[in-house]
């Protein structure tokens, strides 16, 4: 039997694929006693470039969640051992605050099976036999859906550029990079200046609107794949895609000065603001994203030191 053999070896294949799995590649996990289903399913999701995990012992799909981590779970509601709603429980519990769409599928299309699952916290409830068009569409919507939710939580809600949670997702994707192709990355650690007296001087407001014209100029003037993360506080994380630190260097220096032209305003005043930054080349692939930050982070000490309004490797 296709499908228990392919159960056994589920995590080995899940684990492995991971480290080629496309970090945007979707997955769909769909759980059904019916093989020949299952298998009919998987094939045609697959055709939509979903990651697809099929499996027919409800057991196993809640002893494997964390492995898979679906982006979408269909779960047939009759199945031989366990029911579809008790399923949907374990997983509802192994979910967390997660968000993960749920479709609940039955042969039986009657309004207590339809309301149970909405009831229970399924997002959607497809009635068997299906239109495979009209089910794809409907997967399609909750996967950006899922991903529009996702990525509202990488996101810093003050300055609108990433936060600190995405740096690791980040930092992976370059470090493949790195490791594939050889192409070193540069990444730069910069602190607003004298922040805390922006703040004492001209309210927490104004201080604010510094954080956000900061964030915004420094992502008006990024390249397409570099990234700007907003570390904490008035701490910036810049990451510059297959540049070499000299090249970074100069780009930094440039956008400081032109920065530091900028004026703003509280109350009747206006002012200006500076930063100072610590620069590392990322050329050596196997370091965690710590070791990096605190090169970094050692270099912005000594810019801070050496007077601020400077950069340092
Ligand atoms: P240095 O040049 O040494 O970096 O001095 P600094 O004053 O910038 O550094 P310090 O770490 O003493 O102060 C940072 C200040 O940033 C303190 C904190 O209140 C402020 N801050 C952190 N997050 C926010 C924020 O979201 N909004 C505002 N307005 N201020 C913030
Ligand atoms: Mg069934
Ligand atoms: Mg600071
Ligand atoms: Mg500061």
């Amino acid at each position: 039997n296709l499908v228990v053999d392919e159960e056994k070896d589920i995590v080995e294949q899940i684990l492995e694929d991971n480290i080629t799995l496309n970090n945007d590649e979707s997955v769909v996990m769909i759980i059904d006693d019916d093989t020949s289903m299952l298998m009919y399913l998987k094939e045609e999701l697959q055709k939509q470039g979903w990651y697809v995990v099929a499996i027919a012992d409800p057991l196993k799909a809640v002893s494997t969640y964390y492995d898979v981590h679906p982006d979408c779970l269909i779960i047939d509601v009759f199945m031989k051992e366990h029911n579809g709603f008790e399923v949907l429980t374990f997983l509802k519990q192994k979910m967390k605050q997660q968000f993960v769409p749920t479709i609940m599928m039955s042969v039986k299309n009657q309004k207590d099976i339809r309301l149970k699952s909405y009831e229970m916290g399924a997002d959607e409830f497809v009635a068997k036999p299906f239109e495979l068009d009209e089910l794809i569409v409907k997967i399609n919507r909750h996967l950006e859906r899922k991903k529009h939710i996702d990525n509202l939580l990488l996101i810093d809600e003050l300055t609108r550029v990433y936060n600190r949670k995405y740096l690791q997702k980040a930092f992976q994707q370059l470090e493949a990079d790195l490791s594939r192709n050889n192409h070193p990355f540069c990444m730069a650690m910069l602190d607003l200046d004298y922040f805390k007296k922006i703040n004492d001087t001209y309210g927490h407001l104004v201080g604010d609107n510094v954080l956000k014209q900061f964030a915004t100029f420094m992502n008006d003037h990024s390249r397409n794949g570099d990234l700007v993360v907003r570390f904490g506080g008035e701490e910036f994380v810049l990451l510059f895609s297959q540049m070499k630190i000299n090249n970074a260097y100069n780009v930094l220096n440039r956008l400081l000065h032109k920065f530091s032209l900028l004026e703003f305003t509280g109350g009747e005043d206006s002012f200006i603001c500076t930063f100072s930054g610590g620069i590392v080349e990322v050329n050596q692939a196997g370091k965690p994203l710590s070791h990096w930050l605190d090169l970094a982070d050692s270099a912005l000490y000594e810019a801070k030191e050496h007077g601020r309004k400077n950069i340092k490797l």
